[in-house]
């Protein structure tokens, strides 16, 4: 395995191989065989159709052009892109050549982008030419001077001073065979407080989540999944996601932005028949389809994910949207959960679902540490076939986020109904949830005191009804006859380039922090105050 991961335990993986969670597939492999399959349609974008046969092709010419580029086998590469061809092509490509993507958010900017060059030792950064409030060419300049692995910058679109996306391709060669339990590619970690962490998924663990969530979800030849979240996140990744129906011979539409005005047309279009959504979104699709004129008849599920739904928007979604809602309760460290769609109603509206796999084990532990029961709340502690066993190059810092027998510690609050499904009532550790965006506290927190003369900065999740949690930043400003606003804030956030959902929502200005009597600051009595 790749020097820096935490392989599983030989016994433990030898079960896994024996029960067949994992066996010899890759990711990227070729799986439309016949004509007829070859001649499906694999992704429809708003202005391109693309079938197995030609993505398979495009592929092979992307992975040949990737290695005569100097790329290398086991080479890590940030991928930063939209939701278009060039991202599934891509992906495809690095998997075939044995070269790992490291997927990045489309909202990164230069800080987080740099980060990730920095501790994966990246060879390459792969992005798109521009998004509305930013250049990515200026983000590569920057990264490059910033961090020293950087050898190549790819971009989609007009390239600048780099290589354009495109120029890469090659007649195909023959490419490596990479070991299916080795990395495939690396996922960002949305669950802990620091800067993100970098999450390895083997070929086989990755393989068996996108088989296994696929029939969980009956996905088929005949599926059409919508891809409109971020692509770079295991959501639309593989739950089953883009790579999941692709795998099973079905179609992946790629929306460009989630809003009801891009998804519906292509619903229509291309007869989509599952989708998934984060919280904030339902609401806003509910809203739209009262009204529309796109015919959504063809949708059967769509799911729900990242952060918690309110239980009165999910009994809505079956009668505004026709279809069955699946609550998914997913990390990018492996364990998904789900609700089946065969589930009674009051199980689909009120709880986050149960494990996907036969073999995930889980344990509700409580604050005095011991196992908690039915009804009791508690820290979800996991592992199992497709769950990580380390973070990458994350050395001392695994104990811990792991138990001595390898049991990955959620920082998630649960509570377990009696038939075993879970509800998620809260988080341990410091993290806003931000309707699915995940924002570390600690890291605006570390930008704020370096933008600002502070004597101390917290960061806090205030309640809010369409995001779930907000950010709150409550700052003690040195000379507080000038205290920072919260313009001054968005402005020096854009301009140490740190991506914009980690902007806080609202700006406190206290004259000191409340503390705990070991001197740590008191968020608890933070928020109570903030409350009253
Ligand atoms: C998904 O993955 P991440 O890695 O961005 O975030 C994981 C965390 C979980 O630990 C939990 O705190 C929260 O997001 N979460 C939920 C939830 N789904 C995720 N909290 C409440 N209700 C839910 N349904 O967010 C993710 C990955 C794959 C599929 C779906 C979501």
């Amino acid at each position: 395995m790749l020097e820096g991961c935490v392989p599983w335990p030989e016994p433990l993986a030898q079960t896994y191989r024996e029960e067949g969670y994992w066996n010899a597939e890759v990711l990227g492999a070729r799986l439309a065989r016949t004509p007829e399959q070859r001649a499906r349609t694999a992704l429809v974008t708003a202005a391109d159709e693309v079938t197995h046969e030609e993505l398979d092709r495009a592929a092979d010419r992307r992975a040949a052009g990737l290695l005569r580029a100097g790329l290398l086998a086991g080479d890590r590469v940030v991928v930063q892109l939209v939701n278009d061809v060039d991202l599934v092509v891509l992906s495809l490509a690095l998997f075939r050549a044995a070269v790992l993507p490291v997927y990045a958010l489309p909202a990164h900017r230069t800080t987080e982008i740099a980060h990730l060059v920095a501790t994966s030792g990246a060879v390459a950064y792969v992005c798109q030419e521009r998004a509305p409030d930013c250049d990515f060419r200026l983000v590569a300049r920057e990264v490059s001077d910033r961090t020293e692995s950087l050898r190549h910058v790819f971009v989609a679109g007009d390239p600048g001073p780099y290589t354009a996306l495109s120029h890469v391709d090659a007649d195909p060669v023959a490419l490596p065979e990479p070991d299916p339990e080795d990395v495939a590619l690396f996922l960002l970690s949305g669950g802990t407080s620091g800067p993100p962490k970098l999450i390895p998924r083997t070929h086989a663990d990755y393989a068996y989540q996108l088989r296994e969530t696929a029939r969980l979800c009956e996905v088929g030849p005949g599926s059409v999944y919508l891809a409109a979240l971020p692509v770079e996140h295991n959501f639309a990744l593989g739950c089953p996601g883009v790579l999941g129906t692709l795998r099973a011979g079905g179609t992946a539409v790629l929306a460009p932005a989630p809003t009801a005005d891009v998804c519906f047309p292509l619903i229509e279009r291309a007869g989509v028949t599952l989708t998934s959504l984060v919280p904030p979104l339902v609401p806003l699709w509910l809203d739209a389809a009262e009204w529309t004129d796109h015919d959504l008849s063809s949708l059967r599920v769509v799911q729900v994910g990242g952060s918690r739904l309110a239980p009165e928007t999910a009994r809505e979604v079956p009668k505004a949207l026709g279809c069955t809602l699946q609550q998914v309760y997913g990390m990018a460290e492996g364990l998904l959960n789900y609700t089946r769609l065969d589930d009674p109603e009051d199980v689909i509206v009120h709880t986050q679902g149960r494990p996907l796999s036969p073999a995930d084990e889980v344990r509700v532990i409580r604050e005095d540490g011991a196992e908690a029961g039915p009804g009791e709340t508690g820290e979800l502690f996991t592992r199992g076939p497709y769950t990580l066993r380390g973070y990458y190059r994350a050395g001392e810092r695994n104990r811990t986020r792991f138990t001595e027998d390898g049991f990955y510690r959620t920082g998630d609050l649960v509570r377990r109904t009696p038939e075993g499904n879970f509800e998620v009532v809260g988080r341990t550790n410091d993290v806003v949830n931000r309707g699915g965006e995940k924002v570390p506290t600690l890291e605006v927190e570390e930008h704020l005191l370096a933008a600002f003369a502070l004597r101390g900065a917290a960061v806090i999740a205030l309640p809010d009804p369409m995001m779930g949690e907000r950010t709150c930043a409550c700052v003690v400003p040195k000379d507080s006859a000038h205290p920072p606003t919260l313009r001054d804030v968005q402005a020096a956030f854009r301009g140490q380039g740190v991506a914009g959902y980690k902007v806080p929502d609202r700006l406190v200005i206290l004259e000191r922090l409340p503390m705990t009597g070991v001197g740590k600051v008191d968020k608890r009595a933070l928020l109570a105050s903030l409350k009253s």
